[in-house]
Order: C-alpha cells, then sequence, then structure tokens
C-alpha cells in the first residue's frame, strides 16, 4: 500500500513511529514542512525535517522531540563567547553536523531535496522524506510592535521558541510559499498514492504551509483517494505546543471539530476526533467529513500504530 502523509515536527514524526509500526509492509512517502526553516551561523537548520529524519532514524532526542540525543553544546557556547546570536536557539553540536553538510550541499548547487536524501542515507528512517518544496519559504508571524505602536513580523522561530508564543499573533505568513513549487516527487507520490494521511500536526504552521505551496491541495483534493486526518486537538486544546495560539491567529477555535472544517470537506474524507471529543463527531459529520472518536494519545508508540490502524480503517470505510 503506498501512503502518503504531511508532516511538520514533533506530532508527524510520532505518529509515523506508529504508522511504520501499523503498517510494515506500506511504502511511505512523507512530505515534510520546510516553513520553519531558518538561517543562523551562515547554516540552513530545517527543524521539521530533522525531527523526522532523527525520530525515525533512532537520533532523536525523546524528551524533547527535537534536537539529537546525547547532545553536547560546545559550539553553542563558543558562539555566545565571541557575543554572537541568537543565543535563545539551542543548536547542539551533533545537530550542526547535519546543518554544516546541508548549507554545504546547498551551497554546491543541490537542491533540498537531494540533500533531504543524501542526509537520509545515513539515517534510514525507513520513509521516503520530501521537502514540500525545494524552493525557500519561511514562515514569519506578525505581532504587535509597542516600541512604535504598529506591528511586525517575526521569524516562527523567533515567535515560538525566543517568545514562546506568549504575546498574540495577528498573521501567519508563509513567504515565499506563492512562488514556490512543489518538490520534485511531491505529485508524483501524491498520484500514485492509495490514502493521504494528515497525523497530528500543527494545522496552521505544519499542514497549512505545506497546503499553501501551489498546486498541493488541489493534488491532495484531485488524487482520488481517501484523504483522513487526526485531531492535534484534544478536549479543546493542542496535546502539546501552542497550536492554539497560531489557530487563533487564523480565525480557527481549538477544537477538534473546528479544525477538521477547517482543512475541509473538499479536503478531508475522514476525521479521527480523541474520545473526550466524541460529542462532536455529529458536528463533523454535518460538514460531509466521516468521523469517528477513537483514543488519540500517542503515549508509546503501540498507541500511535493503534491510531494509525485507525485512520487506516477509517480509510477503507470511505473509499
Ligand atoms: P512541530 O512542528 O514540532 O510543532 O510538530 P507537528 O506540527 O508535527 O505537531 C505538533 C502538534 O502535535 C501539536 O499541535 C500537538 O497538539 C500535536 N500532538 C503532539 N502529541 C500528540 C498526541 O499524543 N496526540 C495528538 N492527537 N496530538 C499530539
Ligand atoms: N524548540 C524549542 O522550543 N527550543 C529550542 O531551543 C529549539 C532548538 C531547536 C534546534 C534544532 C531544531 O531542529 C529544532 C529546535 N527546536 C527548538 C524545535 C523547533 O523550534 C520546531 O520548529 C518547533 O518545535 C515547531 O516545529
Ligand atoms: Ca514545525
Amino acid at each position: 500500500m503506498r501512503i502518503v502523509v504531511l508532516a511538520g515536527g514533533i506530532g508527524g514524526a510520532r505518529f509515523l513511529r506508529g504508522l511504520k509500526a501499523a503498517a510494515p509492509d506500506a511504502d511511505i512517502t512523507v512530505i515534510g514542512n520546510t516553513g520553519d526553516d531558518i538561517h543562523l551561523f551562515g547554516l540552513k537548520v530545517c527543524p521539521d525535517l530533522d525531527t523526522v529524519m532523527y525520530t525515525l532514524g533512532g537520533g532523536i532526542h525523546e524528551g524533547q522531540g527535537w534536537g539529537r540525543a546525547d547532545e553536547t553544546f560546545t559550539v553553542k557556547e563558543e558562539l555566545a563567547a565571541y557575543g554572537v546570536g541568537p543565543d535563545w536557539f539551542g543548536l547542539g553540536d551533533r545537530d550542526f553536523a547535519t546543518h554544516i553538510i546541508r548549507t554545504q550541499m546547498i551551497t554546491a548547487g543541490y537542491p533540498l531535496s537531494a540533500v533531504t536524501e543524501a542526509l537520509c542515507a545515513r539515517w534510514q528512517p525507513g520513509v521516503r522524506l520530501i521537502p514540500m518544496t525545494d524552493d525557500r519559504v519561511e514562515t514569519h508571524v506578525v505581532i504587535d510592535a509597542p516600541e512604535d505602536g504598529g506591528r511586525k513580523a517575526v521569524h516562527f522561530q523567533e515567535y515560538w521558541v525566543r517568545l514562546h508564543a506568549s504575546v498574540p499573533a495577528h498573521a501567519v505568513l508563509p513567504v515565499g510559499a506563492e512562488q514556490s513549487k512543489p518538490a520534485p516527487g511531491v505529485l508524483e507520490a501524491i498520484g500514485e498514492a492509495d490514502v493521504v494521511l494528515f497525523p497530528p500536526s500543527n494545522p496552521v504552521v505544519s499542514i497549512g504551509t505545506i497546503l499553501a505551496v501551489p498546486g498541493m491541495r488541489e493534488a491532495i483534493a484531485d488524487a482520488g483517494v481517501p484523504v483522513v486526518g487526526l485531531s492535534p486537538i484534544v478536549g479543546n486544546a493542542p496535546v502539546r505546543g501552542m497550536a492554539d495560539k497560531v489557530l487563533a491567529a487564523v480565525g480557527v477555535e481549538s477544537t477538534a471539530a473546528a479544525v477538521a472544517k477547517h482543512y475541509g470537506s473538499g479536503l478531508l474524507d475522514g476525521w479521527l476526533v480523541d474520545t473526550v471529543d466524541a460529542a462532536t463527531v455529529g458536528e463533523v459529520e454535518e460538514a460531509g467529513i466521516n468521523c469517528r472518536a477513537v483514543p488519540l494519545m500517542m503515549t508509546d508508540i503501540e498507541a500511535a500504530a493503534r491510531m494509525a490502524r485507525e485512520a487506516l480503517a477509517l480509510a477503507k470505510e470511505v473509499s
């Protein structure tokens, strides 16, 4: 079975670990979010691609869900000793090697998709990881600029990591998305898929950014195969992180039903909500999306595998 999964970072990666366990013989293509990418110290950092690669390749810092296990921060300390910032983004020594190689290959003219394939040759994630586009797209967030009473756009990572999403976000802008095109292999993978899955990733800055690449949403909607998503919102709150803050920025309530409707019945055929949100199944079905309430907490790989099996079962039901 050929499965295409749109993935951000932590939530997407943990779901993918379950999907691999649930469907060991499936051919899984992951379309990764690159809107979180940031250039630091002259290096190109791709947080969501790296989280998927490290998590599925066994190198992730499990507790954080990002960065490497057994990390040290000597380079970071030396940069700080020179007074060279920013110091709020925790890049570890092992992680720096990934960014050095990625930047070296990009500078040599390789597209990000080729770079990602090369890095995955070491990590063997067991899925084909393709960036949503080879073109530069970076998510920026419009916040208040109290100093001049106006507003300013900051890089998503500054909003998310330095500001901890503690200030109101007025808009979320995937800068460069309009000029971007799907990376080689993306549309082909969607065209050949038997099912497309939206894991419990951030609907705005992960899945939303991937769908902002021109042609992506249409390719998925027109693929003629079941599209099934799993809610990252449980009991009207994100299971972790601050997705509610960016959902508010785009005018979407933090409820499992609102997220399904945000994706729309033109895209989604099926939607899984957690059992605590069983009361909203009817509301989602009224929107033309088949809905089931099942446990959605990825407490371990087997729990994620059960979720993946439920998603594949729903896909079969709606096909
Ligand atoms: P990020 O890019 O690192 O933020 O990761 P993603 O965008 O892929 O996923 C982030 C989302 O995962 C958050 O909005 C969380 O609510 C969601 N999430 C994390 N763990 C779980 C879980 O166990 N169950 C569900 N349903 N969602 C989860
Ligand atoms: N997230 C943080 O909350 N704090 C960090 O210091 C941090 C460093 C970091 C370094 C490399 C990397 O690939 C990811 C990193 N992240 C960090 C996660 C990153 O901000 C993710 O983009 C978000 O979790 C949302 O996707
Ligand atoms: Ca992300």
